[in-house]
């Protein structure tokens, strides 16, 4: 049964090969994403170890002169995805958006490092990309965390990866609509509306890009002027832990400096992230830096904090936490808590269970020694595949399919939990 799981999951990820990079899933994106193939390459990693480095090098060969790398890189055109590079206008020569995604590439860089067999060849590959993965760090904390609090904030619900979760409503709500050139979407022609975010979503999401292209991308400006300022447990938990996984490369390689700075983003990080720990609801939640609010959002985002080795305390009663969703659907670990008025089980990150957070969460919780949980997840997990094939994502409670078809990071994951 594995196997032919493993084989499947190869073949969809095959078949969204476009040899340098792969394409999250035919139609729906077209492009190459930024967390997606850093995700996927740990998939390629045991069938293909050199177009494993190859996904993470292209992604790397169109980071920014200040350091970003960009959330979508638009390798060819292509009019079936909106906003594209007309939208953007970011200026690159290869074209990308003008914003980021969460920082995987580190986590991947040791994962492929680690499973090598070729160490020599690894590490050639890996001096050309740890300056790169570091410098991307360093423009974090650089450029969104201004006042140097140890936790970054994204200025757009696309940076999180997790573009309609509850956790930026209310930050949404800063965010007007007025003024926005008129536009057509086009995910909607590929998914179904109803699990999709909806159209006032939309007309935000295209006034913060408005807005940040009208100062010319200007990192250094983007952070304060954006009305939409939000600090995500589990995008800063991912850094804090591309962080750590950076300065353990970066020794091997034997550049000391750039461990330490590592080492200290890493450490900031986590104890900054005590800041997010939320008492009434027994995980991490959002804080709203705009507002200077922490939320009430019980979303997955808090406990995907969970890759960052948190203390085992805040890793227990993350378990507790999860044990409880459980209680509330069959598919763990579901986006948002269906125990919530604002609980959507079909609507993209308002409820729905997505693979590649499940396997960030469980590869967190065998850090901290919660193997029996991390174990639960990922056997859920596979039951989903079985149930439904390898979709983007699946309603917790019935299992069904959503959102796009032979989803290219979907099947990463099934690699990565049965290899
Ligand atoms: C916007 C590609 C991406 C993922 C995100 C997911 C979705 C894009 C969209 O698809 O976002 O970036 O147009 O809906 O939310 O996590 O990286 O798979």
């Amino acid at each position: 049964m594995s196997q032919a799981l493993i084989d499947q999951a190869c073949k969809v990820m095959e078949g969204n090969d476009r040899g340098s990079y792969t394409v999250p899933t035919h139609g729906l994106y077209p492009f190459q994403w930024n967390w997606d193939s850093a995700l996927s390459a740990l998939g390629f990693s045991h069938f293909d170890m050199d177009r494993a480095w190859v996904e993470v090098e292209t992604l790397m060969a169109h980071q920014w002169e200040d350091g970003m790398v960009p959330h979508i890189v638009f390798h060819e055109p292509d009019d079936g995805y909106f906003p594209g590079p007309d939208v953007w206008q970011t200026g690159q020569s290869v074209p990308t958006t003008g914003i980021t995604q969460p920082a995987v590439a580190g986590l991947a860089l040791r994962k492929l490092y680690n499973r090598a067999e070729d160490k020599a060849a690894a590490r050639t590959r890996l001096v050309e990309l740890l300056p790169k993965v570091h410098v991307w760090h360093q423009w974090f904390y650089r450029n969104r965390d201004p006042e140097n609090t140890g936790l970054v904030a994204i200025i757009h619900p696309w940076e999180s990866g997790r573009d309609n979760s509850v956790d930026w409503d209310e930050g949404l709500d800063a965010v007007p609509t007025e003024g926005i050139a008129p536009f057509t979407r086009r995910d909607t022609t590929h998914a179904n509306p109803d699990h999709r975010p909806t159209d006032d979503q939309y007309q935000r999401y295209i006034w913060l890009v408005e807005h940040f292209r009208g100062l010319r991308w200007d990192n250094t400006k983007l952070h304060d002027a954006s009305p939409f300022r939000l600090v995500d447990p589990g995008f800063n938990a991912i850094l804090i832990r591309s962080c750590d996984d950076v300065a353990e490369l970066a020794e091997i390689l034997g550049v000391p400096a750039m461990a330490s700075e590592a080492r200290e983003m890493a450490t900031k990080g986590r104890e900054a992230l005590e800041s997010l720990w939320n008492a009434n609801l027994g995980q991490y939640t959002c804080y709203n830096r705009a507002a200077g609010i922490l939320q009430d959002t019980p979303t997955v985002g808090g406990l995907l904090a969970a890759i960052a080795q948190v203390p085992p305390e805040r890793a227990e009663a993350l378990v507790r936490r999860i044990a409880l969703l459980s209680e509330r659907c069959d598919y763990l670990v579901p986006s948002h808590d269906p125990a919530d008025d604002a609980f959507d089980s079909k609507r993209y990150w308002r409820g729905p269970t997505w693979l590649v957070v499940n396997y960030m969460i469980a590869e967190g919780l065998i850090q901290s020694g919660q193997e029996a949980m991390a174990q639960r997840i990922l056997a859920g997990s596979l039951r989903l595949i079985e149930k439904s094939g390898f979709a983007e994502y699946y309603d917790p409670i019935s299992g069904e399919p959503c959102g796009g078809g032979d989803f290219t990071w979907t099947a990463a994951m099934v690699i990565e939990i049965l290899k």
